[in-house]
């Protein structure tokens, strides 16, 4: 493993990233309850195993498909190369709308650790989160926090370590498997979507374990991708499939 580990922390608007960030790094970044706080990416460094390890904090965003400027600052960086573990922050106590970002990173395919934060409010409405098996089905560590009680930040910190140990031999292996298919992905879609990312990825140059990512990004329309790899989309995949790419994510 590197020296210096990346870790970057991005989710939704107010799900708690810069508090998490304070906790461990003992900064007193502002935190508010609302959303838009933080609008430029905050650095700090801590030591832990013997490891140096950056921390980053982002803007809150809703998806990496979109375009408000502080989306843009989160979207750019954890899509860069400096970034070694994500830290997916998700607010347990509104799980469903996190995932559709969360489902996007995992597309990514770099080393992610979910942060279920806020379980103080879960707990306390007497809901009973099943975190083991939401990591199950997502395939990557899924670690309960309470960042505003500093609780769960050892487990969550150990967790993130250990996913840029692994991330050599990444592949996300979600358990849902229907046994004739070989999952590697967090999610698969219909399979005439499937097979216009397939036929978009073969051309797109190979770029590390990023193009499927990019296919559905580009299929997804995302403007960036699309400046980027200048494809003729309409001749490899007829019309477009992005509102039925975001539709299926939400049904997943
Ligand atoms: N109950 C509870 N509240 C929390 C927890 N973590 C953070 N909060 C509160 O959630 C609010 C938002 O926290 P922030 O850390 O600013 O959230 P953020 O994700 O950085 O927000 P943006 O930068 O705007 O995207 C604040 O009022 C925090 O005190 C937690 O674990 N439990
Ligand atoms: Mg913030």
């Amino acid at each position: 493993m590197k020296k210096e580990i990346t870790v970057a922390f991005i989710g939704n608007p107010n799900c708690g990233k810069t508090t998490l960030f304070n906790a461990y790094t003992g900064a007193n970044l502002k935190v508010a309850n609302w959303p838009g706080v933080t609008v430029e990416r905050m650095e700090g460094a801590i030591e832990d195993h013997g490891h140096k390890i950056k921390l980053v904090d982002l803007p809150g965003t809703y998806s990496l498909t979109s375009y408000t400027m502080e989306e843009s600052v989160s979207r750019d960086f954890i899509v860069s190369d400096e970034v070694d573990v994500i830290v997916d922050v998700v607010d347990t106590s509104s799980l469903e709308r996190s995932l559709y970002l969360t489902l996007q990173l995992l597309e990514l395919n770099k080393p992610v650790v979910i942060a279920a934060n806020m379980m103080d409010i879960v707990e306390k409405r007497g809901i009973d989160l099943d975190l083991h098996r939401l990591s199950e089905i997502l395939g990557v560590p899924c670690v309960p926090v309470v960042a505003r009680k500093k609780k769960g930040l050892k487990a969550l910190m150990h967790a993130a370590l250990h996913q840029a140990e692994e991330s050599n031999a990444i592949n996300h292996q979600p358990m849902e498997i229907e046994r004739d298919i070989v999952r590697d992905h967090a999610m698969i879609y219909t399979s005439d979507i499937e097979e216009k990312i397939g036929q978009v990825e073969d051309q797109i140059p190979v770029d590390a374990n990023r193009n499927r990512w990019i296919a559905i990004g580009l299929l997804e329309n995302d403007e960036v991708l699309q400046q980027k790899y200048p494809l003729d989309l309409k001749k490899i995949a007829g019309e477009s499939i992005s509102d039925r790419i975001v539709n299926e994510k939400y049904d997943y």
